[in-house]
């Protein structure tokens, strides 16, 4: 029952629901259907920019190769061990989403240029934050960029890469230890030079992040994913969220709440003009714009087929075992049609439909007086997204029981 009030809870943008209204009250259904449409995929038009900056070699390249879900020899790959000869910054765009700009800084003090004037030539406004990448350790230069930083107020994360080898190392030289331990043991040893280096050079960072860039799973690597998304402006944090696949815990909990805040959205959409009336529901629905999201959020949680098969092939293992191990709550490829239909004919839908409907129309008025299926898609949307969001943390416990991460 408590779960069921929690999903009463509502996420809504407050200005696009005002516009949504606005035009409703202006138009009718002219042209409604296509604002919905606009608002549900305005994520991809916001521009985000990240700089990474750091030594030669220290891994900006790998990491934004990684981060992207690309390899370096792809057409957009960066090429690695590649000293940059220019002094403009390189952009590098997410496949999927081309606003979103990784930009590769030149190394500071590789050519005959004062450091002022390439800290001003680099157009620090520009960026949303800053990645300072070090292979094992920061450099003067690092920390002198990190103050510039500091003093316009620009947010920046230091990154120290390579930890691999370290705790590689250490694990080779302590067999009978126990490798959590000795895990652990090395990355404080590292974090704590790291932060006394940085409090020594005057400069605040609340965290240092350690990472190996060949698997931004491992480490800091989903820690840092996490601030990345969750250290941006409303839209901007939205549009990360939605593009960034790390597969691990926190960024998972950031999707489900950043797709929960266009479940609206959809439930408008399910019940315009093409809602009809389906065997076995009271209300007329649409289905169509209900079933592409829910394929999308299949995407978003790595849970479609294609990802189920790559994570399953990484583990050495079929698909159907993966399945069973992770114990997941439905069966994924039925929610296409009939699946998906069930969720609508359970009982506790009519429950709370009216409830929910009730509570958004104060926001949205009219428009969903004459819309009957808005609070049973509501529901049954945020009803997936928890069910999947569990399915999807299950999966990534199992992957890491697997693989024997530590
Ligand atoms: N073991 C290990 N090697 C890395 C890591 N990051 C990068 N490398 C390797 O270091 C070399 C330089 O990386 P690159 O991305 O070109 O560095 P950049 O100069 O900062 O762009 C490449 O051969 C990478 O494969 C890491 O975290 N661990
Ligand atoms: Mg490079």
């Amino acid at each position: 029952m408590e779960k069921d009030s929690l999903l009463f809870e509502l996420s809504v943008n407050e200005d696009d629901a005002k516009e949504v209204k606005d035009h409703f009250e202006d138009n009718g259904y002219k042209g409604l259907k296509e604002l919905l449409v606009k608002k549900r995929d305005q994520w991809v038009d916001v521009p985000i920019h990240v700089a990474l900056s750091g030594t030669l070699g220290a891994g900006k390249s790998s990491f934004i190769n990684n981060i992207r879900g690309i390899k370096a020899d792809d057409k957009i790959g960066a090429a690695l061990n590649y000293g940059q000869t220019t002094i403009e910054p390189i952009p590098y765009s997410h496949p999927n989403k081309h606003y979103l700009k990784f930009w590769d800084l030149p190394q500071l003090g590789s050519r005959a240029f004062t450091k002022d004037l390439y800290f001003k030539n680099i157009k620090a406004d520009r960026y949303d934050y800053f990645l300072i990448f070090g292979k094992s350790t920061f450099t003067e230069d690092d920390f002198w960029f990190a103050s510039q930083l500091y003093s316009l107020n620009k947010k920046f994360y230091f990154v120290c890469t390579h930890v691999d080898i370290c705790v590689e190392k250490a694990l080779e030289e302590n067999k009978k230890s126990d490798p959590r331990d000795v895990q652990n043991k090395t990355l404080n040893t590292i974090r704590e030079g790291l932060a006394k280096s940085v409090k020594d050079a005057k400069i605040k960072a609340d965290y240092i992040y350690l990472i190996t860039t060949s698997d931004v799973r491992k480490y800091d690597g989903p820690r840092l994913a996490d601030a990345m998304i969750g250290d941006l402006s409303e839209r901007k944090w939205e549009a990360m969220a939605l593009t960034i696949h790390v597969y691990a815990k926190g960024v998972m909990q950031q999707k489900r709440r950043a797709l929960q805040k266009r479940v609206w959205i959809i439930a408008l959409m399910s019940g315009l003009e093409n809602a009809c009336h389906i065997y076995g529901l009271s209300f007329y629905l649409d289905l169509e714009p209900v079933i592409a999201e829910v394929q999308e959020y299949r995407r978003q949680f790595g849970l479609d087929d294609a990802s189920i098969l790559k994570i399953a092939r990484s583990l050495d293992t079929t698909v159907e075992s993966l399945k069973k191990a992770s114990a997941f709550k439905t069966n994924y490829s039925q929610l296409a049609d009939g699946g998906l239909l069930n969720q609508y004919k359970t009982l506790s839908v009519y429950d709370v439909a009216d409830g929910i409907t009730q509570s958004f129309s104060p926001i949205l008025g009219g428009l969903i007086s004459g819309n009957s299926s808005f609070g049973s898609t509501y529901y049954v949307l945020n009803r997936l997204l928890d069910m999947m969001e569990t399915d999807a943390l299950r999966m990534i416990e199992y992957v890491k029981y697997r693989s024997a991460e530590l």
